[in-house]
């Protein structure tokens, strides 16, 4: 519990950043209000001017670049028995792994120093430790990974400061896991909360953080013969920020470094608080403008050091998640945007921490599948960015809470994504791309913004799916025509809290 408050305190007083301009250049046109459909509940919808130069490309998404992050204690009831009803946790996972290459699948979180292999029933054992990893676990992870191809950060005990534990974990997970199945070990998780653990964490700081990795590396690195095989120091409240020093020092062992960052906190009770988990403040521009912002220093840091950096966990609010919030809609808009944001930062992707009332696909009940509104952003997010995507600057101004997002293919095909993050106003977007024609698109909308389960994607729902594939949607769909208004010109109709993808193809020459 105090380590909830501390970290509620912790974040609190990040969050109160002055908020920075958003990237995209300022359009000269100005935005102006335009009648649009009549009928509509909105009368008017703000025109909102976009255009990009496709030969502009920046950075290049990687591939794998979504991911999920498990604990150690739920790895059997949410990744196990793929066959029956849990085939579907495959299936979503290669969905994504077609589009975009495997996910990374984590196994950590607060479990990581609460965990350890065939937990010894001795005397000596700290309080906190009380998970058991067993062979079965490991097994299911194995099979996981053979099945989907996703590559595996596993989580090693250091709050627990037994070395040999940790060794132990390692070379049973690489006994019973295929080696290149595993990514990385990561060594602890948020070590800036440690001090929960009492004595000799509390009130002792980074040094003798470091001293204990030290010793833990001693120890773990020449199993790695060589390799380099570890992740760290997923830091994530107090400590994010000296990421980049971390990298500098353990640089040479290290396969990915990891950082964490939930923009809204559930335990938050103050309403006025910008960490009060509502869909209002998970849609506002600083709820996925922080995964730009507090990981540019690492990735600068890791491009030097030659260490890729992600999001090792993250999601819309701590604490499990916000009923009413992290589960809906809201969460799918963020998502896209959160991933987008991280890719701008030339980091290297994203772990969602699932499940809660943030999973991306959660188990009722009965065991049935119910993939949930943020799956939905990761399939969008993963049709964008596609294999060997490169983002491309798209210049527009932001009078609503709108962003823009373009990704060129390599067959120079252009991925437009479009978020309309708005509670209540419409926009039309006018969009110029020249010598490119419309070749596809399709929408992401749900019934309402709090929609728990009546979203699609396209023509496609997961609702009602009990294998995780989709199937066409049922319900009646309000059609949003794209206008064409000239040679490259098209109007997006953008109603409030939806998204949408665009695919443009390369116009031949008349
Ligand atoms: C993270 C922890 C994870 C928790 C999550 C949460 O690493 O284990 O489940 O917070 O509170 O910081 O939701």
């Amino acid at each position: 519990m105090n380590g909830v408050v501390m970290k509620a305190q912790q974040k609190f007083s990040l969050s109160l950043h002055p908020r920075h301009a958003f990237g995209p250049m300022a359009l000269a046109a100005g935005a102006f209000i335009a009648a649009a459909n009549a009928g509509s509940a909105c009368h008017a919808a703000l025109v909102v001017p976009a255009t990009l130069n496709p030969r502009t490309t920046t950075l290049p998404i990687g591939t794998s670049f979504t991911g999920i992050s498990v604990e150690w204690n739920q790895v059997r009831p949410y990744l196990q028995k793929l066959h029956g009803d849990r085939a579907a946790t495959a299936a979503l996972l290669r969905r994504l792994a077609r589009l975009n290459g495997p996910p990374v699948v984590r196994v950590g979180g607060n479990s990581e120093d609460q965990a350890a292999w065939n937990l010894p029933h001795r005397h000596h054992i700290p309080h906190f430790v009380h998970i058991n990893i067993t062979r079965r676990i490991l097994t299911e992870l194995g099979w996981l990974s053979r099945q989907t191809r996703s590559r595996l950060i596993l989580g090693l005990n250091l709050g627990a400061r037994r070395p040999a534990w940790a060794a132990k974990l390692m070379s049973q997970s690489e006994a019973i896991i295929r080696p290149s199945h595993i990514l990385a070990f990561e060594i602890g998780n948020e070590p800036d909360l440690f001090g929960r653990f009492g004595k000799p964490w509390r009130g002792s700081g980074q040094p003798y953080y470091y001293r204990q990795v030290s010793a833990y590396l001693k120890v773990l690195a020449p199993m790695a013969r060589g390799r380099k095989l570890f992740a760290g120091g997923a830091f994530c409240c107090g400590w994010r920020s000296s990421t980049p020093r971390y990298i500098k020092r353990e640089a040479a062992y290290l396969a990915v470094s990891t950082l964490h960052e939930y923009p809204l906190g559930a335990p938050v009770r103050n309403r006025r608080s910008p960490q009060f988990a509502s869909i209002a403040n998970l849609l506002k521009n600083s709820s996925a403008r922080a995964y730009y912002r507090e990981i540019s220093a690492s990735v600068i840091a890791g491009r030097k050091a030659g260490v890729p950096v992600r999001w090792g966990e993250m999601n819309s609010a701590y604490g499990g998640g916000k009923d009413g919030v992290s589960n809906t809609f809201a969460a799918a808009l963020w998502g896209t945007d959160a991933m987008f944001e991280t890719a701008r930062a030339g980091a290297g992707g994203v772990n969602f921490h699932m499940p809660g009332y943030y999973g991306a696909w959660l188990y009722g009940p009965r065991g049935h599948v119910r993939v949930m509104p943020l799956y939905y952003g990761m399939w969008l997010f993963a049709k964008a960015a596609g294999m060997h995507g490169r983002l491309v600057p798209v210049a527009y101004k932001r009078p609503l809470n709108i962003k823009i997002w373009a990704v060129r293919g390599s067959r120079g095909e252009l991925r437009i994504v479009i978020l309309n993050k708005d509670l209540t106003r419409r926009a039309i977007i006018h969009l110029r791309v020249a010598g490119y024609m419309l070749s596809h698109e399709m929408r992401m909308a749900a019934a309402s913004v709090k929609s728990r389960w009546r979203v699609r994607l396209g023509p496609w729902t997961f609702n009602g799916s009990i294998n995780g594939d989709p199937h066409p949607v049922a319900w009646n769909r309000r059609v949003q025509t794209i206008a064409t208004v000239g040679p490259g010109a098209w109007n997006i109709p953008m109603p409030p809290a939806s998204g949408a993808l665009l695919v443009l193809s390369r116009r031949p020459p008349a």
